[in-house]
Parts: C-alpha cells; structure tokens; sequence
C-alpha cells in the first residue's frame, strides 16, 4: 500500500474519523552539486518515488499529536505537547522533526494544533534525504489545515518560503546546520526532470532527464553506513567555507570562478585550499552536466560523476571507505561514473549505469561488500518522480 494509504487508514483507526487531508513529500538523490549548496552555488537534484505522508486533522485544543508507523505497522506515539509551548531542545529524536516544523511555522503565524499520522519509504539514514520528506509533508499539512497551502492563492506561501520555514527547522531546532538542497528538492522537483537551482537567487529550471531513453538508468546504492549531519563533521566543512569566503572578500564560495582558482587558493591557508577547490570545482561541474543534459548527451555525465566523488572524497574529505568501495566496484563493472550523494559520512552512492551492465554491477558491489564482512547494500534504480503535494 502506498505511504498516503497507510497513513490515511492508520488515522482512522487511531482516531475514529477520516483525516482532513493526506500531504507528502518525497526523498531524493543530488545527481551532481554536493556541498554546495551553503556556498550559495548550484545543485542538480530529483525527487525519488520513495514517499512520507503525513494523515492529518485540525484539534482546536493546540496540541500538537504525533505518531508514526514503524516497519512493522505499529504506530509510535510521541509525547503530545501544545505547539505553543515548542521551543528549541523542547524535543528530542525522531519528533523532533514534525514538532520543528510545527515551531517554525508557528513563527509566521501557523499556530494551530493538530493530530498527525506518519507513514513512509524513503529509507531512513541512507542520505536519501528522508528526514526531508518529513519536514516537508509536515509543513504542507499543517499549511494545509491553516487554508495556507501553496496553491497560489492570495497569501499562500511559495514553495521557495516553505523550503526556508522547512530549513529554520532542521537548522535551529532539530541542530543540523544544513543548507537548502533537500527541503527544495523535495518541494520543487517534478516527474521526468531534474531541478537545476541556482540557490543564491532561488531560480530554478526544470530539465528533463529521461536515463532510459538513451539505455541508461541512476542506480542508487544504500550503503547502510549510516550518517548524521547533527555531529559535528558538516558543521565543520561548513564553517572552512565561510571562513574561506570571508578571507576572500566574497560573500561566499559561489563567487571565486574555476578561472580565479588559483589566484584565490595562494591567499587561503593551507587547511582552507581543499574545501575551496572542491566547492569552485563542483559547482563548475553542476554548469557543465546542465550543458550535456542540455543537448542530450547523458553519457558525458560519467566523468563528471566520477571526478565529483574523488573531489569529496580527496579534498572535502566527506566520503567513507564503504561508499568509494561501492564507486569503484560500480566503475570497474562498466558503469559510466558514479559518486557519493548527499552529506557524506555514510549513506548512499549514485552510479550511471547502461542498462545491460546492471545486474553485472550489482552483482560486483554486492560481492566487494561481500569481500569486506558488511552489511549487503540496497540497490535500486532511480526515477525523477514528483514532488511534494496533496494526495487525499
Ligand atoms: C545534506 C544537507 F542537508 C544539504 O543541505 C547539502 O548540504 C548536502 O548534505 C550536501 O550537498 O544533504
């Protein structure tokens, strides 16, 4: 049963009546721009098929109900707590996340309460950005109740509002100071595109992105090392940037081009040059994907790919033993390229891969995995789907 089906039943019977209103938001992969995001630059998400739903009704008492359905389909309730009363540190674990929603839209006058029912697919800590879909079928609903969705009526927010309330969340109540990938390609992409942001001004420009036409599929290998961003390691290469850019004299990373690299890497210490050359490079290599999706010329985007991955690997220094064995046994198998995705740390690798090679290429991963007693890896292939929205 899909996601908004589960929810939706799992309401009735927790609550005796029909919800007001199903809302979802999928995960995602980033095919190219990692880390670059906070830097102001350029990401190339598309939304997953994987789905969080949220079931959800009006209370006019200001509580704020949660419960979500774990594997087994039994809910899990979190402590009810008035919405007028969150405040950051208030919550803790995975309610953190729909009460942080709650907290952030109270904050622009979304201050209602309500009873919420949780069903999803998007694995969790696989860096597939699952604790994204969340916020954000948490924010559609309860802008959704509040007669405040983003339908484009008079003083509906946009979906660019949405991501920024959805980040203030994640960033100052649930602690992960992470940038504006996630949330807006959860809320902004559409089926059979990726979404080209431009992140500084918001811009956007769908693209299409259609892998099997031209024999080809994005295989996504869930490595099972899972990854946090709460933990000090993002914080960090994110405060080497800012520091970076402020040496500098720009307002951040985006504005130091491939061109002025190297004038720019001989006036930063010596600990600044990798996050420096792996920001200016990827943003460069996000340009020159848009440019070969552009013209049709998907194959080109393998050696993107695979300069990507060392790029996070070498300099940002964000990727694991587990995701570069999964990168190169995908390469050696006779994929076109493959990276990391998302964060780092852990999680999840994307390989571009021609369709007759699949099953040759999971057959090696598995077997690398295999090689190294770990856990066996989830794959499977990526489709762009749609983004977030109402589903009852
Ligand atoms: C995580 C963050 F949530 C994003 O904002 C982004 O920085 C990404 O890591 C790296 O590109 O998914």
């Amino acid at each position: 049963m899909r996601p908004g089906h589960r929810a939706a039943a799992a309401f009735t019977q927790l609550h005796g009546t029909a919800p007001e209103g199903v809302w979802s938001a999928p995960g995602r992969v980033n095919l190219i721009g990692e880390h670059t995001d906070y830097n102001d630059g350029f990401v190339l998400p598309f939304a997953l098929p994987h789905r969080t739903a949220v079931a959800a009704a009006a209370r006019a008492d200001g509580l704020l109900r949660v419960a979500t359905l774990g594997a087994d389909g039994e809910p899990q309730h979190a402590e009810p707590v008035a919405v007028a009363d969150l405040a950051p540190g208030a919550v803790e674990g995975w309610a953190a996340y729909p009460s942080g929603v709650a907290w952030a839209l109270r904050e622009v006058g979304v201050t209602g309460g309500a009873d919420l029912v949780i069903a999803g697919d998007v694995p969790a800590g696989a860096g597939l950005s699952s604790s994204h879909a969340l916020e954000c079928a948490v924010a559609l609903a309860l802008l959704g109740l509040a007669g405040r969705s983003p339908d484009g009526g008079p003083g509906s927010p946009t979906l660019p509002e949405i991501a920024r309330w959805v980040q203030r969340s994640e960033n100052d109540f649930v602690g992960a100071p992470t940038g504006l990938l996630d949330q807006t390609a959860s809320l902004r992409c559409t089926e059979a595109h990726v979404l080209f942001l431009d992140v500084r001004s918001g811009e956007a420009e769908q693209v299409p992105f259609d892998a099997a036409a031209r024999g080809l599929e994005v295989l996504v290998i869930d490595t099972r090392a899972s990854h946090s961003h709460t933990d000090g390691g993002y914080a960090a290469r994110r405060a080497g940037c800012e520091e970076a850019a402020d040496l500098l004299g720009v307002p951040a990373l985006r504005d130091i081009s491939v061109d002025g690299l190297g004038a720019a890497l001989e006036k930063l210490p010596e600990r600044l040059r990798p996050l420096v050359r792996h920001v200016v490079t990827e943003n460069d290599r996000v340009l020159r994907s848009v440019e070969l999706l552009r013209s049709g010329e998907l194959a080109g985007l393998g050696p993107l790919l695979d300069a990507s991955h060392a790029s996070l690997r070498d300099d940002y220094r964000v990727s694991v033993d587990e995701l570069d064995v999964a990168v190169d046994a995908a390469v050696a198998a006779g994929a076109l390229g493959a990276r990391m995705v998302g964060g780092g740390f852990g999680g999840s690798a994307i390989a571009l891969v021609p369709v007759e090679r699949h099953d040759e290429v999971v057959r090696r991963v598995l077997h690398a995995y295999a090689e190294h007693g770990w856990t066996k890896p989830r794959t499977f292939t990526a489709v762009p789907s749609a983004g977030a929205g109402r589903d009852e």
